[in-house]
């Protein structure tokens, strides 16, 4: 099977990337680039009731619309001394696919930002779609030119060489950089507080060595490291995997490729102080599938999951693959050494928790996909043992996107967060204890954790989070909950007159980091 190894066209990414918001179809219809494949004036826009059908979020969240509320109404009380943003990001498809490609999956939607900016018990709220190369294509031919999730042999000729980065699961700030990722491809960079779009192929300083990007980077509270990887690194269904970290001003300070047993969803990892931890899951990608204008990955339980464990800072060699009962893993909720041995939290199924993408042996269990908080453990003082321990923690804690106090990445940790049944699991691993928040008549997406005041203690602060009211055909309130007042309930809600935007995951970034003037 060959690998592709005509990545991203640099010098026409340039040019793209080089090009203001508009006029981006200029540069298409420029001297040089290829004629465009499609022909007579744009569609009329006009997206199928099933949002299945363009690769769209849950119905009534497809928004399109970026917004501006000043001053949103707040109810209760919001922690005057609160100083920061709330982002969230989830796909919003930009346009309806082409019926080709109908049968596209909800992972593939373009990316939309939002912002709560938190002040002085003020709220503003921005939105702006991620102007990646794939968004600027679109928009200047006035129609979906992408087809199906990570397969470019469906796409239309004309945007060939344009990565296809859709930027719709999860962003991070880090050295003032608001970064947007979709496992696919390198990030983009948005400006923190305007939100405008200010790389499109973000390739930190094009030291980069992978030609994809984390959703699920971490930091390391130590040395403020920003810590990632990128699975598929060497393009199209390569088995590489690039492992790096970049230093306080995001200059790549260790990059590492390793290889993988071979190219499935690696979608979330943990670095802790001294190890890094992946994990190769059996959402393999399917070749076949994708050449007979499929999706990229099938779930083929007939392969075993792996998880991959190396010493942090060191040349890769040294890559561990272990194996034991298969788990479906998505996302770390922490992580730390204790020696020779590597700890991490993740919550998983025991089989595919995604009922869209197809499934080579057998139909999809909805039991079976199940997520739990999973421990895993792996010694590696013994040479001769491949397979790790896995532990279901907590059995009566059900639900998915696991979180933790962002400052207790690769280090030992107390506090958990999940979601599930409609509310929010907080968990105490030192007292073990879970508690499950929940708000009546709303549901709450993800939530994400926020420290009271920078210099906190772990877990000491709000969980922020939208809640979609049921009596009200899903109108959203943000909700803050004080870990330290649950039974409260809400301490503050702030009022939206709409419902916002879908989500995949938030992220909260302080005052301090996201170039906020006092
Ligand atoms: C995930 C989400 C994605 C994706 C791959 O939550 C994995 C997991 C929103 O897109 O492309
Ligand atoms: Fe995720």
């Amino acid at each position: 099977m060959a690998n592709r190894t005509d990545g991203p066209n640099l010098g026409r990414r340039s040019f793209l990337g080089g090009a203001a918001t508009i006029g981006t179809g200029a540069a298409l219809l420029g001297s040089g680039a290829p004629a465009l494949a499609y022909e007579g004036p744009a569609p009329q826009v006009d997206f199928p009731e099933d949002p299945r059908a363009f690769g769209g979020g849950p119905a009534g969240t497809n928004t399109r619309a970026e917004i501006d509320l000043y001053d949103c109404e707040v109810e209760g009380s919001l922690p005057s001394d609160l100083d920061g943003a709330f982002y969230r990001v989830g796909p919003d498809p930009q346009y309806p696919k082409d019926p080709k490609w109908a049968g596209d999956i909800p992972f593939d939607g373009e990316g939309h930002v939002s912002m709560f900016r938190i002040k002085d018990g003020h709220v503003d709220y921005r939105t702006r779609y991620a102007k990646n190369q794939r968004w600027k294509a679109q928009h200047e031919a006035r129609r979906s030119l992408f087809g199906m999730y990570r397969n470019h042999m469906t796409d239309d000729p004309s945007v060939e060489g344009l990565s296809r980065g859709t930027a719709n699961t999860q962003l991070f700030v880090h050295h003032k950089k608001l970064l947007v990722f979709k496992e696919d491809s390198p990030p983009v960079a948005m400006d923190p507080l305007t939100l405008e779009t200010t790389d499109d192929y973000y390739t930190f300083g094009g030291k980069l060595e992978s030609q994809t990007h984390t959703a699920h980077p971490k930091i390391d509270p130590i040395t403020g490291e920003y810590l990632s990887f990128g699975y598929e690194a060497g393009g199209f269904l390569s088995k590489d995997v690039n492992v790096f970290t970049a230093d306080r001003d995001g200059n790549i300070n260790w990059s590492v490729t390793v290889e993988a047993p071979y190219a499935g969803m690696m979608h979330d990892f943990a670095m802790t102080q001294r190890h890094v931890v992946l994990y190769l899951t059996n959402m393999a990608a399917n070749l076949p599938q994708m050449e007979a204008g499929g999706v990229h990955f099938a779930y083929d339980s007939s392969l075993p999951c792996y998880m991959g464990v190396m010493r942090r800072g060191g040349d890769g060699k040294d890559i561990k693959w272990f194996t034991g009962p298969n788990m479906f893993c998505t996302h770390v909720m922490g992580a730390w050494s204790v020696g020779d041995k590597v700890i991490s939290d993740w919550d998983g199924g025991e089989a595919n928790q995604f009922p869209f993408f197809p499934q080579l042996h057998e139909p999809f269990d909805f039991k079976k996909s199940t997520g739990y908080i999973r421990r895993f453990t792996v010694d590696l003082s013994k040479k001769s043992n491949d397979t790790f321990q896995v532990e279901t923690i907590y059995p009566e804690v059900t639900g998915v996107l696991s979180r933790q106090d962002d400052r207790f990445h690769t280090l030992p940790y107390r506090y958990g967060y999940l979601q599930g049944n409609g509310g929010w699991w907080m968990i105490d691993h030192g007292d073990k204890t879970t508690q499950l928040i929940s708000v009546p008549d709303y549901r709450l997406s993800e939530m994400t954790f926020v420290p009271r005041q920078p210099d906190s203690d772990e877990g000491d602060g709000y969980l922020i989070g939208i809640g979609s009211s049921v009596k009200e055909a899903g109108r959203s309130d943000l909700i803050l909950v004080d870990t330290k007042r649950v039974a409260d309930g809400p301490i503050a809600r702030i009022k939206m007159p709409f419902k916002v935007v879908g989500q995949v995951h938030g992220f909260w970034a302080g005052a301090q980091d996201i170039g906020a003037k006092a």
